[in-house]
Order: structure tokens, then C-alpha cells, then sequence
């Protein structure tokens, strides 16, 4: 039987790659994200039976919930949420960090987030569904300008293991991924589109790349229906961990 996987944040990196790797393998994907122009060459590419273009902004309730109602029939049953959308902004100490981008992060990455969850947790249950959380390593380690965001991803990792409690006995399965360092547009939002800080942080890193986070998030939601993968940390080789800083008088 086809399953049907919707992916957020498919306009770009983790999200686009994913949406290419299950369409691939046969799956029917509801695409999301504000860039129209983006989901439609996915569309184009595996056809409209295949990839279904969601638009809006996930942000906006009232409009995720016209884009789930406007579903067309073979993809109105949901077996997989990716919830991928998210971004970091600015890399500012919190005491001279902007408070709308604080804002825009916490909307996005956890308030946008639990929302299309609870909406669709009926349903995945239903259907013994599955839920692949994007989070990242900057909600396990702290490092200097990480701040929200990496307070963002916190709950996203505490929200899922949550959601396995509660989930308990419905065969609905829940995941984490915490990626490292991956290129994509990431350092591009973050630094509100400087492409040359972009390109230096990853020169030379060999950074992962959104195939290598797309493979993972397939092989979760592959694996026999009796495993759940609580959470699935990753880096490149290149990236590991800093020490404790401490200030001298
Ligand atoms: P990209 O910037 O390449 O992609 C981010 C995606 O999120 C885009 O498709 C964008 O779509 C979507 N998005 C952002 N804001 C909104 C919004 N308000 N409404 C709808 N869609 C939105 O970054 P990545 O692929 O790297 O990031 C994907 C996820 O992975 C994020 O949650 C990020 O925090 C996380 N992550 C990234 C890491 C990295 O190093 N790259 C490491 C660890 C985690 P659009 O702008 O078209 O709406
Ligand atoms: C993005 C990974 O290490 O840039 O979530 O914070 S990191």
C-alpha cells in the first residue's frame, strides 16, 4: 500500500531532499513551505499523483488548516509527519540578541510545530503513523549565541519523547533527529542572507549535506514497525565538542 509522508519545510535542504528521497521510493509527499516556486519543480518532477504542493506559511494556523483541508483524497491520509520547517536567526549573545528573532524561532521551531502535531495526532493514530522530529545538537550542547534556538530545539527533543509517553500502546512512533552541521540555506536565514559568512563556515568543513540527513530520516521511518529510534544524533567527522569557557577577573 502507498504511504503518505507529509514533509515540512521542503523548499530547501533537509526538507527538499527528503521529499525527493521518499517520492523516489514510491511514496505519495505533501510538500510544504512559503516558496511556491520551490514545491513546484518537485511536483513537476514525480507528478502531481506523486508530490502534492502545500503552501503557507506554518506560522499561520488558519492556513496550514485551509492546506490540510484542501488535500486532495489520495493524500488526505497522513501516515508519516516530518516536521523539518524551522530556522535559526542571528548568532548574537542574548543580551544584545534581537527580540523578534527570538520570537520568529520560537513561533516556527516549537509553537508552528506543535500545532500541525496536535493536529494530525488523530489521525497518525489511526493509521499507527509516525513522527520524525527535526531538532538539532544545538538542544543538547550549548554554545555561545546559540540561545533560543538552541532552546527551540530543546523542546523539540523533550516534546517527542513526550509525545512516545503519551503515544504509549497506539503503535505511533516518535523520533528525533539532531543533526550537527549540514550545508544548506541554514547559515543563510541565520545571518539574514550573508552568503559570504555562509560560505566560509562551511569551506573546507566537509559539512553534511541534506542527502546524507534525507537518508536518515528514510531509514527511520523504514524500519520495522516494532522499532522506534528515540532520537538519532549526528555530525560530520569535522565538527565535535568544545570545552567549559571561563571568565577571570
Ligand atoms: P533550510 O533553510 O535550507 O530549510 C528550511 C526550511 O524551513 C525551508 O524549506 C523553509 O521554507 C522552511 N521554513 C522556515 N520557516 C518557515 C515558515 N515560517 N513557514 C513554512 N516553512 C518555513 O535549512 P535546513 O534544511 O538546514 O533546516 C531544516 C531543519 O533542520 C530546521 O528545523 C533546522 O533548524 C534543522 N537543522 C539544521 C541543521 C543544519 O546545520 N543545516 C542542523 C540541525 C538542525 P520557506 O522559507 O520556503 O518557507
Ligand atoms: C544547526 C546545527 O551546530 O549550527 O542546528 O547549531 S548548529
Amino acid at each position: 500500500m502507498t504511504r503518505t509522508a507529509l514533509i515540512t519545510g521542503a523548499t530547501s535542504g533537509f526538507g527538499a531532499a527528503a521529499v525527493h528521497r521518499f517520492a523516489q521510493a514510491g511514496w505519495r509527499v505533501i510538500a510544504t513551505g512559503r516558496r511556491a516556486e520551490r514545491l513546484q519543480p518537485l511536483v513537476d518532477a514525480y507528478g502531481p499523483e506523486r508530490v502534492h504542493a502545500a503552501v503557507f506559511d506554518v506560522r499561520d494556523s488558519a492556513a496550514m488548516e485551509a492546506a490540510l483541508a484542501a488535500l486532495p483524497a489520495d493524500f488526505a491520509a497522513i501516515d508519516l509527519l516530518v516536521n523539518n520547517a524551522g530556522l535559526a536567526q542571528g548568532t548574537a549573545p542574548a543580551q544584545s540578541a534581537s527580540l523578534d528573532d527570538w520570537r520568529t524561532m520560537i513561533d516556527t521551531n516549537v509553537t508552528a510545530l506543535v500545532t500541525l502535531t496536535h493536529r494530525l495526532l488523530p489521525q497518525l493514530v489511526e493509521r499507527k503513523g509516525a513522527i520524525i522530529n527535526i531538532s538539532s545538537v544545538a538542544g543538547v550542547y550549548p554554545y555561545p549565541g546559540g540561545n533560543a534556538y538552541g532552546g527551540t530545539k530543546a523542546f523539540v527533543s523533550q516534546f517527542s519523547l513526550g509525545l512516545r509517553a503519551d503515544l504509549h500502546g497506539t503503535g505511533v512512533r516518535v523520533t528525533t533527529i539532531e543533526p550537527g552541521m549540514a550545508e544548506t540555506e541554514f547559515t543563510l536565514v541565520r545571518t539574514h542572507g550573508n552568503q559570504a559568512a555562509s560560505d566560509t563556515l562551511y569551506t573546507g568543513a566537509n559539512p553534511m549535506t541534506a542527502d546524507d540527513i534525507a537518508e536518515q530520516i528514510f531509514w527511520v521511518a523504514n524500519l520495522p514497525t516494532h522499532l522506534n529510534i528515540n532520537r538519532l544524533e549526528l555530525m560530520p567527522v569535522s565538527q565535535s565538542f568544545a570545552g567549559f569557557q571561563v571568565a577571570r577577573d
